[in-house]
């Protein structure tokens, strides 16, 4: 028996779950770790929302709320999520609990002690404005090296490069807008370049690490090694247990990784059960490719400084797209997790994010294709076998299992696929390819059908008893070995068949080798899989849609520009279907006022895009509006517009936008009733 410690990547609780998440990370960790407890292994998942960091705390900024709040919110939401999709965590956490404040602490002093963190002063953004040095995401500007706007004060998102307090140009801050000063303030860097070879030694001498890991960590060693800062100077976070570092907290990478351990205490700490055992036999971590450097270079490092075991694997997801697009939360191109499941039954998400595309390669949804693989595969092939083997034994056998007799060719053959099935999807599952698995479990039921079709029962069952009876038996026997099978993959989906047949919901995968037996009694069938119509898919690619134009339509030229895949039919297809025929009630949510232009600049980075003041009389609203192409700034002052006052508020670009200018759509043309009064309402 193998003890396995396995961790998923903590979810920052700044948003719910969307299909990423589930794609790269939690359904491999899930099916992974349902097949390994039935077959008798013993497996601790664990898993917390990551809930500092610069991300939530500006997020935070913008709502006038604490931190905590927002953890707090999104945890909850996170932790349904999961659910919902069946992710069998044995314990989810967070990095705001006491248990994760003193392990983490305690963690960082032990390196300390050994000398493996030393001070240095260093230079860092400083708002005089605000009071408070800019880490990380307080602080944008321009990339030094690719010249990209909306740079952050750790990293540029176009180039990928890490940047240094001089590498970001036109710095300002995030809150107030102003541009910071350079200011010295003291740090703790982690020894990193010490480990060198003991993370090498991890690389190349570990087998099991997956190529693509393997690949990326190896590019990242050539160039040497440098030590990590491992401290910020903000307050929300974990504070560094040092005299002298008030106002300093862990960098919460740094305790992040240190949270699947703090989760394993708080189980332990529940359960009474010591999760050394697992740690100490075998260590995967499930992770997104985007963090593949922090698994395989710092938390090494950090483990071997600490004199703690280091991972056995980390198994990382590649990236999921969305309709042949990089998904974007801000821009509206994401489906959230809880949307999918409140249409569609999770297992059928389940089942497409792993047969699409093995892990190790990028995928990308499409609800078309969705809606094919769930009525093509899962309902005419997978659901097709199985319901035609439980109407007909219930027809015309009375719902009995039938005898065995002298087997045919054809029979044995079959007989032969079926015995084969449960040791091919295990040997896939326990080398993560996940996809395999599922491929072999359709293939099999392919043949079914195909056996189906030759033995026609529905003749022989008239005039060669045997030839019938046998292929109900064995077609029950096939179902029974799908059920088991499918339950990693499937779990509800797996119950629900081996509910049909008459048998327990099993949790011991050696089970598919015990035949039903003649006679034994199998229930009425329920249809398992619907199809889905064209409709329910045009209905969730038309929310799509609207949701990338209401919230990404002028919002981010220059990533649309980039996205050579943009497919521009389907937007114009769409802006037809849009002429929705709609009563009066839905035209008075909207409300519209006469405004007038107080203030207009240009929104650095973007040609489009122009921040405007509107004062619509009972207040002044921040919109930002796609104009800039059609009219300068100056243009726009003084002229009256008109505007959708209730729209939710977006930041555009980094800035919050309260409002819609309304304009032509091509043109850019503001419709501007020169007559009207400032605040009077349009209906
Ligand atoms: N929260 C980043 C991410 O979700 C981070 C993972 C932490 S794992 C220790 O991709
Ligand atoms: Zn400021």
């Amino acid at each position: 028996m193998t003890k396995f410690f396995i961790s998923c990547a903590l979810p920052y609780a700044n948003g719910p779950c969307h299909l990423g998440h589930l794609r790269s990370t939690y359904v491999p960790a899930d099916i992974f770790t349902r097949f390994n407890r039935t077959i008798g292994n013993d497996v601790l998942l664990v898993c917390a929302t990551d809930e500092h960091g610069t991300p939530i705390a500006v997020k935070a900024d913008d709502e006038g709320k604490k931190p905590i709040e927002i953890a707090t919110r999104y945890h909850r939401k996170i932790v349904k999520d999961l659910e919902i999709c069946d992710i069998s965590i044995d314990n989810f956490s967070r990095t705001t609990n006491k248990t994760h404040y003193k392990i983490a602490q305690n963690f960082f002093l032990n390196l300390y002690n050994k000398d493996l963190i030393y001070e240095k002063e260093i230079k860092q953004l400083y708002c005089d404005h605000c009071n408070k040095f800019l880490p990380d995401r307080y602080v944008e500007g321009i990339c030094r090296f690719c010249n990209s706007p909306g740079a952050r004060g750790d990293q540029c998102e176009v180039c990928g490069r890490h940047l240094g307090v001089e590498d970001l140009l036109n710095p300002k801050c995030l809150t107030c807008g102003k541009t910071p000063v350079i200011k010295k303030s003291t740090h703790y860097f982690f020894r990193l370049s010490k480990f060198q070879k003991e993370v090498e030694e991890f690389v190349y001498n570990n087998p099991n690490l997956g190529d693509n890991v393997r690949n990326y960590l190896k590019n990242w060693l050539k160039d040497g090694l440098k030590d990590w800062i491992l401290s910020r100077d903000m307050d929300w976070g974990i504070p560094i247990p040092l005299k002298g570092a008030e106002g300093k907290i862990i960098y919460v990478w740094v305790e992040a990784l240190i949270g699947y351990i703090s989760s394993a205490t708080e189980w332990s700490n529940k359960t009474g059960e010591s999760w050394r055992g697992y740690w100490d036999d075998t260590v995967l971590h499930f992770i997104g490719k985007d963090i593949i450097y922090h698994h395989g270079i710092f938390w090494p490092a950090m483990l071997d400084g600490h004199g703690c075991k280091n991972p056995d694997n980390i198994i990382a997801g590649e990236y999921l797209s969305l309709e042949g697009r990089k998904m974007s939360t801000s821009q509206g191109w994401v489906i959230w997790v809880k949307d999918f499941v409140e249409n569609f039954d999770s297992d059928l998400l389940r089942y497409y994010l792993t047969i699409t595309a093995p892990l190790n390669k990028d995928m990308d949804f499409s609800w078309d294709d969705f809606g094919r693989r769930v009525n093509d595969e899962l309902a005419d092939v997978l659901g097709n076998f199985l319901h035609r083997t439980f109407t007909f034994t219930n027809k015309f056998f009375d719902g009995k299992v039938p005898e065995l007799f002298d087997l045919s060719d054809e029979d044995r053959k079959f007989k032969f696929l079926i015995e084969k099935l449960a040791d091919e999807v295990a040997y896939s599952i326990s080398n993560f390819k996940f996809r395999d698995g599922l491929v072999n479990i359709l293939k099999i039921a392919k043949e079914g059908n195909r056996y189906f079709d030759y033995q026609k029962p529905w003749q022989s069952v008239k005039n060669d008893y045997e030839k019938a009876s046998n292929c109900l038996n064995l077609s029950n026997q096939l179902s029974k070995v799908l059920a088991i099978t499918l339950k990693p993959y499937l779990p509800n989906k797996s119950a629900d068949i081996l509910d049909i047949l008459n048998l327990e919901d099993t949790n011991d995968w050696n089970d598919w080798k015990v035949p039903l037996k003649t006679g034994h009694k199998i229930k009425n069938p329920k249809p398992l899989f619907k199809k889905i119509d064209e409709e329910e898919i045009n209905k969730e690619k038309d929310k799509l849609f609207k949701l990338e134009h209401e919230v990404g339509r002028e919002h981010d030229p220059i990533s649309k520009k980039e996205n050579n895949k943009i497919d521009n039919e389907k937007l114009d297809e769409k802006e037809d279907n849009m002429m929705d025929i709609i009563n009066i009630d839905d035209f008075t949510k909207l409300d519209l006022r006469i405004g007038e232009v107080l203030e207009a600049e240009k929104i650095k980075g973007s040609d489009k895009l122009l921040k405007l003041k509107v004062d619509i009389k009972d207040k002044t609203l921040q919109i930002v509006a796609g104009l800039g192409l059609k009219y300068s700034p100056e243009q726009l002052i003084n002229e009256k517009v008109t505007v959708l006052v209730n729209l939710k508020p977006a930041k555009l670009f980094g800035v919050e936008s309260e409002g819609m200018i309304l304009a032509t759509a091509d043109s850019a043309e503001i419709i501007s009733p020169s007559g009207a009064e400032i605040g009077e309402k349009i209906m």
